[in-house]
């Protein structure tokens, strides 16, 4: 009898775990039977572009973080799917750092070439998920947004693939309702030219912060100040941008901080991060960690280790993408068509503390990255993903730290070579600064693109 899996969600890694059963049925490998249950009323996750924050037109939170003009923060040599190509979708060689809607486009591309749509149920939420003991299946219970119905079917496995970098940490600092100014979390950010001649403040010193603060700048910001709590950044700014230690408070449009030093601001935006946050999961089946390379409570950074049968993709802090949820769809399906036999409770329990000691070691960017490609290695061992040199990868990722640290508004104008194809990426157009459309036509123009000469 042929078992029934829920996919959670139909972002990159929902569409991975889709794209991995599709594969082992084109080598005739059982087939279960899958639903994906994506409360979007299109595929792709985080990378539909919606103008909308807050709740969405079914009462819904909106799922989108990303915003208007976002280019890949990453070379995307570093995130292409071994199976897939930038150069095989797109016909021809692209520059290495492109906008959302080109990258949007290549991971649709793919799946678009297989039968897994019609796996999906769109304009679906997933409400609740109960494990009964005795029938050793799950109850999903989903809101069909459209119709406004509950309806609950019955699983073996559930995949949760719904993201982690959509629900707000935003803390609270004195003073902030009294504020004659806006203030949001960078998850509601969408248009930078809001900030067109303002005096910006930007709470965080990561990812978020760093591209909100590049872009309000690129865009037209007066002035960017960036408040820490642990450490600065340190890249080498331009002279409208400042590192501050952490917001204290703030009175009227002064804000203050920790070192007494305070400055007169006309919009707070909160970088603080995200949340892991599984409203539909009981407390015994959630998944409960911070952002890190190893979450806990996890067997290789995918299976639950309160409910095997309970797995998780992408959950992890991110330096590797597309193809690490690749990685991890491959093992959870194989571990689901029973090719990977899992270990006893205790060996599993063993095994994810052994990586979240591990883990606990890493001292910088550096390690990470190779701490990543390490796990990443771990995991296709056992799996029939196609090859592709994970630790080439980390090199270009080391790369683009140097990159960054040369030049933080310039690093997007270098080139990388695909580990897949060997090809070089030529040059962009338009220096990323000086590119103020971000639309997949505008990057794909390519009259006066130039061939890359050197490997940076
Ligand atoms: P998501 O893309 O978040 O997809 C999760 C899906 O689950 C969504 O479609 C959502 O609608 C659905 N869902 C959630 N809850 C429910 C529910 N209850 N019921 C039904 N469906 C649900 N990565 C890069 O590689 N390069 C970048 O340049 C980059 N930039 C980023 C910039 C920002 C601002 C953010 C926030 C992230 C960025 N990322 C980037 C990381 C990005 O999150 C990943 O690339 C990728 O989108 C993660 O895929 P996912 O499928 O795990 O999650
Ligand atoms: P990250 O990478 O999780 O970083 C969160 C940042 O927020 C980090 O600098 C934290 O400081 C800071 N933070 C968290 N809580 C607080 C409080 N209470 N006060 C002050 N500062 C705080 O999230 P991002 O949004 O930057 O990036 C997430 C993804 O989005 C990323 O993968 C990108 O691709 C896009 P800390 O250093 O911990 O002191």
């Amino acid at each position: 009898m042929t078992f029934r899996v829920a996919i959670l969600g139909a972002g990159p890694s929902g569409l991975a775990q889709l794209r991995a059963f599709e594969a082992a049925r084109c080598d005739d490998a059982e087939s279960p039977e899958i639903v994906c249950y994506e409360k979007q009323s299109d595929w792709g996750g985080m990378w539909n572009y919606t103008w909308r924050t807050g709740l969405d037109l079914y009462g819904e939170p909106v799922h989108g973080s990303m915003y208007r003009y976002l280019w890949s923060n990453g070379p995307k040599e570093c995130l292409e799917f071994a199976n897939y190509s930038f150069e095989e979708h797109f016909g021809r060689p692209i520059p290495s750092y492109p906008p959302r809607a080109v990258l949007r486009d290549y991971i649709i591309g793919r799946v678009a070439k297989s039968n897994v749509r019609q796996h999906i149920r769109f304009n679906t939420a997933v409400h609740w998920v109960a494990y009964d003991e005795s029938t050793g299946k799950f109850a999903v219970t989903v809101r069909d947004l459209k119709q406004d119905q509950l309806t609950t079917e019955e699983f073996d496995h559930v995949i949760v693939a719904t993201g982690h970098f959509s629900t707000p940490n935003a803390p609270y600092f004195k003073g902030l309702e009294q504020f004659p100014g806006r203030v949001l979390h960078a998850h509601d950010f969408r248009d930078a030219c809001e900030f067109q001649g303002k005096n910006l403040l930007l709470v965080g010193s990561s990812y978020s912060a760093e591209d909100i603060g590049t872009q309000c700048h690129k865009y037209g910001a007066k002035s960017v100040t960036f408040s820490y709590r642990t450490k600065p950044m340190g890249f080498d700014w331009p002279e409208s941008f400042a590192e501050v230690p952490l917001l204290t408070h703030v009175v009227g449009k002064i804000a203050h901080f920790k070192d007494g030093t305070s400055k007169e601001v006309d919009a707070i935006i909160l970088c603080t991060g995200y949340r892991h946050h599984f409203p539909f999961l009981p407390n015994e089946l959630t998944l409960d960690t911070r952002n890190r390379l190893y979450p806990e409570g996890l067997y290789k950074g995918v299976v639950s280790l309160a409910n095997p049968k309970l797995m998780f993709l992408g959950m992890q802090d991110q330096y590797y993408t597309f193809n690490m949820f690749d990685a991890q769809a491959w093992y959870a399906r194989d571990i689901m068509l029973g090719r990977i036999k899992l270990p006893a409770e205790q060996a599993m329990a063993r095994d994810s503390r052994e990586w979240v000691a591990r883990e606990e070691q890493v001292a910088d960017p550096f390690e990470a990255i190779d701490y990543q490609a390490a796990y990443i290695l771990d995991l296709l061992e056992p799996t029939d993903y196609p090859p592709f040199d994970v630790l080439a990868v980390a090199d270009i990722f080391k790369e683009w730290e140097h990159h960054k640290a040369a030049d933080i508004l310039g690093y997007r104008n270098k080139s990388y070579r695909s580990t897949l194809t060997g090809t070089l990426a030529p040059v962009h157009h338009t220096p990323w600064m000086d590119a103020m459309d971000d639309s997949l036509e505008a990057f794909l123009h390519d009259k006066q693109s130039k061939p890359a000469t050197a490997s940076t």
